[in-house]
């Protein structure tokens, strides 16, 4: 007779649930809401991102107070789940990241109320152009690659920007539009140290580890590896932790395995979240992972579509290497030659 021994669940992410009224007082300043068609960019503008610091003072009480304690003390899943985010009238899913619309400004508007809540909303230049707020949406290029915007590939578990001196210590994806085949999935690095034994997490306190440079920061060139570095910083109690299953190599054998054990671990314990529209999640990007599950696209204005933004603690150590709020860091071959 076989006995079944229940695996213990990842514990999900800590969930606030509000409603469209909660978030009636966080709305553009009247004075900002339809000048989109003056800007000759086609990214935010810093009063727009100044004002959402200020409406941190109008969240509902129960989301502030969950941000506070979330940055304070993070959350054993590593992600904090707010619900019934107010995000207006939403028009057709764009074929691709687009330029921002007046019609964005209002969940544009709440996504970067949070983010001010955590730090600072900042974008990359290599990706989407260095927009501080993203559209997450499927492409036809992209269906089966590594990137945020492909669809019928399983996205593997990654610490965001692994590689990157000025990696977001969040990742706010709001949801405007969801599928239910798309499910995020999230592995958190207190569960990893509680299941794997102490002689493999002492490992990965050890600088054994190297990370590919993601493509789009290299220009097109492939196979430039980071320096070595830990998977786990800080303390057992305390960790911060950095992967990614695609990218990541092991400097010698054991190492390697290593890389092999955790993303094993991960992928048969995780949490998933189907997002739904008016869904925020923040995930602690030195606490857990994430991924996506697949999904069927269709390509006719019907497909999921997540409005996305990167936090840093602070705008100073990347002062050398950002224009305003796009960090500009240079990797490999052109950092060397100062290109
Ligand atoms: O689509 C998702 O749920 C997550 C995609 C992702 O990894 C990202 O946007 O960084
Ligand atoms: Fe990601």
């Amino acid at each position: 007779m076989f006995q079944t021994v229940a695996r213990p669940t990842h514990p999900a992410p800590l969930q606030i649930v509000t409603s469209a009224d909660d978030w009636r007082a966080v709305a553009p300043p009247l004075d900002q809401r339809d000048h989109l068609d003056h800007l000759d960019h086609l990214d935010l503008d810093e009063p727009f991102v100044n004002a959402a610091g200020s409406a941190a003072r109008l969240l509902p009480p129960a989301v502030h107070d969950a941000l506070v304690a979330f940055a304070d003390r993070g959350h054993r899943s590593g992600a904090l789940l707010i619900r019934g985010v107010d995000v207006g009238a939403v028009p057709p899913t764009p074929p691709r990241p687009a330029a921002h619309r007046p019609e964005h400004r209002r969940s544009e508007f709440a996504l970067l109320t949070v983010a001010r809540r955590l730090g600072q909303p900042v974008g990359y230049a290599p990706e989407h152009g260095g927009h501080v707020v993203q559209d997450i949406v499927p492409t036809p290029e992209s269906t089966g690659r590594q990137v945020s915007t492909s669809s019928d590939v399983e996205l593997m578990f990654h610490t965001e920007t692994a590689f990157h001196p000025h990696r977001p210590r969040y990742l706010l994806l709001l949801c405007l539009r969801g599928d239910p085949a798309a499910a995020t999935t999230l592995a958190s690095v207190h569960e990893l140290v509680r299941h794997l034994d102490p002689r493999t997490v002492a490992i990965m306190f050890e600088p054994r580890f190297r990370t590919a440079v993601d493509e789009s920061f290299l220009g097109g060139r492939t196979n430039e590896l980071g320096p070595p570095r830990p998977l786990l910083e800080g303390t057992v109690d305390e960790p911060s932790f950095v992967f990614d299953a695609d990218l990541m190599v092991g400097t010698d054998t054991e190492a390697d395995a290593t890389v092999r054990e955790v993303a094993e671990l991960i992928s048969h314990h995780h949490a998933s979240v189907v997002l739904e529209a008016g869904d925020l999640l923040v995930i602690d990007n030195n606490l857990a992972v994430h991924g996506r599950s697949p999904f069927t696209p269709r390509f006719d204005g019907t497909d999921r579509w997540l409005q996305r933004t990167f936090v840093v603690p602070d705008l100073a150590p990347s002062a050398g290497e950002r224009t305003g709020r796009v960090i500009t860091t240079v990797f490999g071959r052109d950092a060397i030659l100062g290109a």
